[in-house]
């Protein structure tokens, strides 16, 4: 059996968590691979609803867990998340959860930074989840890291205190900070290191191992492909690389372990944070969108953007990512409604685009192009065959494989596992 790369083709919040827990049974290990706990992975599981932000989702029902390098690790959450999960009956040991030694830490100036720069940006913000997420990538990418296996070496951490906090106190003075409290620092990752360390190992190792052995690796990604660094609505993106390709290098192997990249979709799309979004509704329909499909965000309760399926970004997003197949989620969002939209172009200054352009001023200019279709009225939630479709609804599924040139392999009609269908 290959591994499969499970990633968002949209903005975010597309359903990941669903899906992976629905796949994490068939595999031997998940592993995160980008991004921190600004993800938010929502299961249910019985009556019982987990909501993760950094763990795996393979976690709550004890497959191996793994948290690769490509990863930011913010370790006091880390500790506030196993404990939770705890709280709920999800035992987590050394023996299920794996954290890459190398893996860059988020550290309390970074969350600050990141709200900082928000606090200041009026209309240019770009509605981060406020973590820390994007000032830790760039200590990352600057070489000026704290990383897990750093904490074992706290003693030896001046030079590299030195310009990190040399880096943060020049930024922090820029927004009348005071300097960063080394001491106070130090004493924090003190206490917080024997919470991580026991956790901590050289991840890419046992991953090759595993693979060696045969096992088969579920790759979990966090967003989706729109807020990848390059490849996204730049500059309203996330500070990582969403697209499958970064699942190899956030984990230590080789790229031939990404195996079927099966991008999640949502059968309408939604947006939280600023940029641009061109199908966006910000009339009823995408009030009930919204209502229907429940959508606040899951780490900041953020009430999510609406607006009805773009088939030109869901393309884009195949193909910058090579998705194999496609998992379509909340199709029964859309029940009850007369009519459907799907987007399957754009106009911008008179001409007609097939694609999303790169600049931010042409991103928020294009208009999309629609074609409508008859809506279905009988419900598809909870359908677990394709024959409990109704044939309208069959048709948009279709329509949407056709415009994406992608197949749907998965259909979701419920948070629940159970609630997929198979469709190949
Ligand atoms: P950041 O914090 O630097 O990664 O923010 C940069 C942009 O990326 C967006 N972003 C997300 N969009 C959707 N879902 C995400 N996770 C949470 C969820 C979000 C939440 O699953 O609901 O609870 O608000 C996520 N994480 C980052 C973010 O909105 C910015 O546009
Ligand atoms: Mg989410």
């Amino acid at each position: 059996m290959a591994n499969v790369t499970v990633i968002g083709a949209q903005w975010g919040d597309e359903g990941k968590g669903k899906i992976v827990d629905w796949l994490a049974e068939r595999a031997q290990c998940v592993v995160r691979f980008q991004g921190g706990h600004n993800a938010g992975h929502t299961l249910v599981v019985g009556e019982q609803v987990y909501k993760l932000s950094l763990l795996p989702s393979g976690i709550v029902r004890g497959t191996l867990s793994v948290i690769g390098n490509g990863v930011v690790l913010d370790p006091w959450h880390l500790r506030e998340e196993i404990a939770k999960l705890g709280a709920q009956g999800v035992t987590i040991t050394p023996d299920n959860l794996h954290i890459a030694e190398n893996c860059p830490l988020i550290l309390p100036f970074h969350r600050d930074l990141d709200g900082l720069r928000e606090d200041v940006s009026g209309a240019g913000k770009i509605g981060t989840t406020r973590r820390g997420i994007g000032p830790a990538y760039e200590d990352k990418v600057g070489r000026r890291a704290i990383r897990v296996c750093d904490l074992a070496h706290l003693d030896s951490l001046g030079p590299q205190l030195d310009r990190l906090t040399a880096h943060h106190d020049a930024l922090r003075a820029g927004f009348g900070e005071p300097p960063i409290d080394r001491d106070a620092l130090l004493a924090d990752l003190r206490e917080i290191a024997p919470v991580v360390l026991p956790y901590a190992r050289p991840v890419w190792l046992s991953l090759n191992e595993a693979r060696r052995r045969g096992d088969r690796i579920l790759f979990e990604g966090a967003q989706g492909v729109l807020l990848d660094i390059d490849h996204g609505t730049y500059p309203f993106v996330t500070s990582s690389n969403t697209i499958a390709g970064t699942a190899a290098g956030g984990s230590g192997l080789g790229p031939s372990a990404v195996g079927f990249v099966l991008g999640i979709v949502k059968a309408y799309t939604t947006r939280v944070g600023s940029g641009p979004f061109p199908t966006e509704l910000e009339d009823e329909t995408g009030q009930r969108l919204g209502e229907r499909g429940r959508e606040f965000g899951t780490v900041t309760g953020r009430k999510r953007r609406c607006g009805w399926f773009d088939s030109v970004l869901v393309r884009q997003s195949a193909a910058v990512s090579g998705i194999t197949g496609i998992a379509l989620t909340k199709l029964d969002v859309l029940d009850g409604f007369e009519t459907v939209k799907i987007c399957t172009g754009y106009r911008l200054n008179g001409a007609t685009l097939d694609h999303f352009p790169a600049h931010a001023a042409d991103q928020a200019g294009v208009e999309p192009i629609y074609e409508t279709m008859e809506g279905w009225s009988e419900s598809t939630a909870g359908a677990r065959s394709w024959a409990q479709l109704p044939a309208q609804a069959i048709k948009y599924i279709r329509r949407i494989e056709e415009l994406i040139r992608c197949p749907v392999a998965l259909v979701s009609t419920s948070p629940e596992r159970e609630d997929t269908i198979l469709v190949r």
